[in-house]
């Protein structure tokens, strides 16, 4: 249908402000996103209508004259990324999706199928639609970050900037400008006031990370109403002193501001750019337009006709794309961006050429494989009574790992003298304004964003980690959860990771954490017992491509097992093991992770003297072992043996999957106590008696059964 390109907003129509609007084509595809929006959301009876209406001048000034994004290739290396961290206003991003005729990536590259489609808009938040309620990362082309969870898609923005410094000062060479992308998220109060986004923009402005924009709806509306129930800072200001460059635009329909305020950001080469707009949420519905009432509910037909009434628009009209606006979109962004994403891949070939090696790098990196003998420096660790804690073996292996897979790259929070996961052979520096080419990140005691900005660098490619005690695991529960949800396989280093944190008290001792990591899908957790599981855990990690992997390690030392007497190590990548075993059918299984490994291998001496039959299963990882056969796990767990002895120094949920009906677990039922760790021990049973007394009692079932 053609409709004529009405005039601009003017100042007597109400929300309109003083501003100069977008008049012709723009205005119209501008009231194309607002129309589409508010119709899907109606349609689906649920969603968010109002801030795309209100952001959709904003949103289309940067997608159509600034953003460097191919929509026949959304996976173009050198891409701007934009990231809708107000993932509610999900509409937004589809509406511009499908107006820009973005392409869907099968396996093999672009498509010639819509990314999105009008039909898909049409199903909006429905069962196995490409359009769900908030964007999802993957499994809707064009988005870049899966968002919904406020203050985490501006702290992946970080991430991300980060990420494209990490490659430039790497790959950029002399006539190559190969990595050159900017980082554009846009947020709002929620966002604001989430202590995610400062914690992550605190970051940006330390790194001086100035290809990174951030753009703030300031419609002073969240869900309970006016923003001045709970929040009244000068955010600004607060941008200001974390070193960010801020600008206002004073409102969201001058799209000549908006313009003015993005070349004003692409200028500033030292710090982020803030730019805060002042917009009104569900800008043209005449009832509902600057009230709670436009956020999370659809509008109702009556004020989406008045809407469209006000907008110029035929207001019976559903789910119009007038005549000219897909063209206005391939003719200005399309082409535009065509022509830089041909010209890269011009460059791209010639640089194969020159700079084979650094082409192979990226060519790894997207292929998600490593480099060959990427895992020769590991080094193997002979048996050694004392021992030494996980964390200290994995700090040898994390580091002869790195050495050859240079795109692995991350730190801690503030702890990495206690993880142990600084890289420190030379060249592993720190990342840092002055060298974007540094490896080891320091994130600052800012565990929530550390999360976050992993989650930046592995949507950006990079084999990410990030470290710090198992107890602070709470503290970054959502990325760790996202990365989940997102298939990224970034690499969590926790350590400290039981009461053997001794004197430090219940707050540092974890107790529950375990079972929480281990209840999030798609996570692998892997709590090696010795040194050489580390080695094998560490092997696990990284040959994950879409899956993150939490590894849970002491600071205690960890007898290195002899692995001439015991099972391979190697069993690690089955999740559990058998490590020791009498002859026949054992009367009883005994099974560890951890430190507690060597507990059982103690009783299972004892036992063995005792003429009781014992088997000793290593079991770092439950969800390794779960995707085993049955024919292995019985192998392992045979059904017929009902004595079982479960032992960890964590809550007890969910050992009762592998102990049975009647089986014994020797874990934390309360939390820990400040005291030496031996006193601990003893406190709460994880001595060498009260393993064998459990085993032996165990034991006897099987003269019962
Ligand atoms: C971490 C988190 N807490 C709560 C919510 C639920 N929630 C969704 S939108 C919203 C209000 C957001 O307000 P604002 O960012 O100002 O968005 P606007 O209403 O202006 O679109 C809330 C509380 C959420 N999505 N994420
Ligand atoms: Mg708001």
């Amino acid at each position: 249908m053609h409709i004529m390109a009405a005039d601009g907003d003017t100042a007597a129509r109400p929300g309109a402000g003083t501003s100069t609007g977008p008049t012709g084509i723009d205005k119209l595809c501008i009231d194309t996103i607002r129309t589409l929006s508010m119709d899907a959301v109606q349609k689906a009876k649920s969603g968010h209508p109002g801030t795309p209406m209100a952001m959709a001048p904003v949103a289309y000034t940067l997608w159509q004259d600034r953003l460097r994004f191919d929509p026949m290739d959304p996976t173009w290396p050198n891409r701007d990324r934009f990231v809708l961290s107000i993932g509610h206003a999900s509409m937004l991003l589809y509406s511009l999706l499908h107006l820009s005729g973005t392409r869907r990536i099968g396996e093999h590259g672009p498509t010639q199928q819509e990314a999105v489609s009008l039909d898909d808009i049409k199903q909006f938040r429905q069962l196995s639609s490409v359009t769900p309620g908030h964007p999802e990362y993957s499994y809707t082309s064009g988005v870049e970050t899966t968002t919904g969870p406020l203050g985490q898609g501006v702290a992946n923005s970080v991430g991300m900037a980060m990420a494209q410094r990490w490659f430039e000062t790497r790959y950029n060479q002399p006539g190559f400008e190969l990595y050159t992308y900017r980082v554009y998220a846009l947020c709002g109060d929620g966002d604001m006031m989430e202590g995610v986004a400062s914690e992550a923009a605190s970051t940006a402005g330390h790194l001086g990370l100035s290809n990174l924009v951030w753009i703030y709806d300031s419609n002073r509306i969240t869900i309970e109403g006016a923003t001045s129930l709970a929040f009244d800072e000068d955010v600004g200001a607060r941008f200001a002193s974390y070193g960010w460059h801020v600008i206002h635009v004073a409102d969201a329909n001058d799209t000549a501001a908006i313009d003015a305020a993005l070349t004003e950001a692409e200028g500033v080469t030292d710090r982020p750019t803030f730019i805060m707009v002042h917009s009104v949420i569900g800008y043209g519905a005449p009832k509902k337009q600057g009230t709670r009432e436009a956020h999370g509910e659809p509008l109702g037909d009556e004020e989406i006709k008045a809407a469209k009434r006000f907008y110029g628009w035929p207001e019976d009209e559903k789910f119009l794309v007038p005549d000219g606006v897909r063209e206005e979109f391939s003719k200005r962004m399309g082409a535009r961006s065509a022509n830089l994403r041909s010209l890269w891949m011009g460059k791209l070939a010639e640089y194969r050429k020159s700079y084979p090696a650094l082409a192979a790098e990226l060519d790894m990196m997207d292929h998600h494989q490593l480099p060959d003998g990427w895992d020769k420096a590991i080094p193997e660790f002979p048996a050694d009574a004392k021992g030494l804690a996980s964390r200290d073996s994995s700090q040898k292996v994390l580091n002869a790992i790195a050495q050859s897979v240079p795109w692995l790259i991350g730190g801690a929070a503030d702890l990495a003298p206690s993880t142990k996961s600084n890289l420190t052979f030379p060249g592993a520096n720190s990342f840092e304004r002055d060298d974007y080419a540094g490896r080891n990140l320091h994130f600052g005691i800012r565990e929530h964003a550390m999360g976050s900005i992993c989650n930046g660098l592995a949507l950006a490619g990079l084999r990410s980690y990030a470290s710090g005690f198992l107890i602070f695991s709470d503290y970054m529960k959502p990325p760790i959860r996202l990365a989940a949800i997102m298939e990224l396989p970034v690499i969590y280093i926790f350590t400290h990771d039981s009461i053997g944190v001794g004197e430090d008290g219940p707050t540092h001792q974890p107790v529950e954490q375990l079972v929480a990591l281990r209840s999030i899908p798609g996570l692998i957790v892997l709590r090696p017992a010795d040194a050489n599981e580390v080695a094998e855990c560490w092997r696990v990690a990284m040959k994950q491509h879409e899956k993150p992997v939490a590894l849970i390690l002491s600071r205690q030392a960890l007898p290195t097992i002899d692995r001439s007497k015991y099972g391979a190590a190697s069993g690690v990548d089955r999740g559990a093991y058998i490590v020791a075993d009498s002859d026949g059918t054992p009367d009883v299984i005994l099974m560890g992770t951890g430190s507690e490994l060597t507990l059982c291998l103690g009783a299972h001496d004892a036992l063995q003297a005792e003429g009781v039959k014992s088997r000793v299963v290593s079991m770092p990882s439950w969800e390794l072992f779960e995707s085993q056969d049955d024919t292995y796990k019985n192998e392992v767990l045979p059904h017929s043996v009902l004595g079982r002895v479960a032992v960890e120094q964590a809550a007890v949920m969910g050992w009762d999957r592998y102990i049975g009906w009647g089986g014994q677990v020797i874990g934390m039922h309360t939390f820990g106590a400040s005291a030496p760790a031996g006193d601990l021990h003893k406190k709460f049973g994880f001595t060498p008696d009260k393993v064998l007394e459990a085993a032996r009692s165990q034991a006897k079932r099987r003269a019962a059964a």
